[in-house]
């Protein structure tokens, strides 16, 4: 087992990983940036290396200012967290030829994934359903259409350097095509380099599901059951739960064996995520699989009662998976994100210091968080400053959990998506497990315009 984990990361996941870790007996290095010197990453790590300036550029992606840290605190291992480095394989090879492990999937792994259209591609070959499309990347806007008018309009164009929803357009006919195409395609090159794209059918109003997978290096590989995070703003998960309101035991058998199928195909090693839609005629596909750890992870973690942290760290040191089969699924989970934003100015980032800070708490209530009072929200990273998840026995009851700790949850000093979230709770087609992709721009349309109190 490793001696010292460092953690390239800050906020609630380096956290995360600190806490995990100290159960295991293992040390950990925190790095930080100057804007996070009062951090409680750095505060509770065993040893700390400060990186560099705020910017990410310069203190939480710098490759070399990361394995020089790892260096000189004799770290043995690498966590990445999610964001920053997370699904870098030039990184994860760097810090194999440094002699450190990369706790994640192999560089393999990640670039294969990385490149949504030879994910797209990998999954065909292997049986597992993706939505119908273009085989691969396309050559030109010719061929392109061709496979347009094949599967017919509407279609969506994706940048196979994408996800995420950067680089992609939908093109309702045949005229929206050349232009949705070339737009799609010169926001794919001026965004990661790479002009690449694929088609796909455009499912309307698709349910975002996603698999939770855990390998080992001994051929184990399984699901821990879905998350449902149907509810995104501009690509941005708000709220996530599990299980989804649309699954039933045969669904969740279906869609699970075809995820575990997709993972299996590369011999997935370590903690990801299949990401798949649902259609309203309940047909599903495999999107994109992320090599990470997710934001969301506490969902399926209180689901399951698995420590996918512990699991990460277990399977990269060549340790067997402390579970082998799909755990029991116990009750209903969900989780909501809180950012420190104003939804009344479009959601824009309200940095500054908290001056008040009183958490949720009760049974089957869980928060993640680094924040604190006292604490400062910098200007330079995610705004997301704790994660409230909830479970009850069933989704009636994980509601009501969730609206009493969002109630008290109280945040001063700056703008939080609290209120806004209990507004959520509160909209009857949520409450009915009523959701899609689209909700926040049809149904619950009026929650982003109705002034927030
Ligand atoms: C789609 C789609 C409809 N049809 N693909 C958005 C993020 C990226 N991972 C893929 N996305 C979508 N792909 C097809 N063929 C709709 C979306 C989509 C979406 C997906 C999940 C969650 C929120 C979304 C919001 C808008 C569009």
């Amino acid at each position: 087992m490793f001696k010292k984990i460092l953690i390239a990361n800050r906020g609630e996941i380096a956290l995360r990983v600190i806490r995990a870790a100290r159960e295991m007996g293992i040390q950990t290095v925190a790095v930080y940036s100057e804007a996070d010197r009062e951090s409680l990453h750095v505060r509770f790590a065993d040893d700390d290396v400060c990186i560099g300036p705020a910017p990410a550029r310069e203190s939480y992606l710098n490759i070399p200012r990361i394995i020089a840290a790892a260096e000189i605190t004799g770290a043995d291992a690498i966590h990445p967290g999610y964001g920053f480095l997370a699904e870098n394989a030039e990184f994860a090879e760097i810090c194999a030829a440094s002699g450190i492990t990369f706790i994640g999937p192999t560089p393999e792994q990640i670039r294969t994934m990385g490149d949504k259209a030879a994910a797209r591609a990998t999954m065909i070959a292997n049986n597992v359903p993706v939505v119908p499309g273009s085989p691969g990347p396309v050559e030109d806007v010719d061929d392109a259409l061709g496979f347009a008018v094949e599967i017919g309009f509407p279609v969506i164009i994706k940048a196979a350097a994408g996800g995420g929803g950067k680089g992609m357009r939908v093109a309702r006919d045949a005229d929206d095509f050349a232009r949705s195409f070339q737009l799609a395609r010169s926001e794919a090159l001026s965004a990661f380099g790479n002009g690449s794209v694929y088609v796909e059918k455009y499912l309307d109003r698709p349910r975002h599901i996603e698999f939770q997978i855990l390998g080992d290096t001994h051929g184990n590989c399984i699901h821990l059951g879905e998350r449902d995070c149907s509810v995104q703003r501009r690509h941005q998960k708000l709220i996530e739960e599990a299980p989804s309101p649309a699954m039933t035991p045969e669904l969740r058998k279906k869609m699970g064996d075809a995820a575990v199928l997709g993972a299996k195909s590369i011999n997935y090693v370590g903690a990801g995520t299949m990401e798949m839609l649902l259609d309203e005629d309940g047909s599903f596909y495999f999107m994109e699989m992320n090599t990470r750890i997710q934001v969301e992870h506490p969902v399926t973690e209180m689901l399951t009662g698995v420590d996918l942290l512990k699991e990460q760290i277990r399977v990269a040191a060549g340790e067997r998976m402390s579970v082998t089969e799909t755990p029991p699924l116990r009750g209903h989970v969900i989780e909501c994100r809180i950012n420190a934003e104003d939804p009344a100015r479009n959601f824009q980032p309200s940095p500054g210091k908290i001056d008040v800070f009183n958490l949720p708490g009760g049974n089957g209530v869980r928060v993640d968080t680094h924040a604190y009072a006292g604490y400062t929200v910098p200007p330079y990273y995610d705004s997301m400053i704790a994660k409230v998840i909830c479970q009850g026995r069933d989704r009636a009851e994980a509601l009501a959990k969730m609206k009493m700790a969002l109630e008290t949850f109280i945040v001063q000093g700056v703008m939080t998506t609290i209120p806004f979230l209990g507004r959520v709770m509160d909209d009857p087609h949520f409450a009915a497990g009523d959701v899609h992709t689209k909700f926040l721009e049809t149904d619950g349309a009026y929650l982003l315009k109705e002034p927030i109190p």
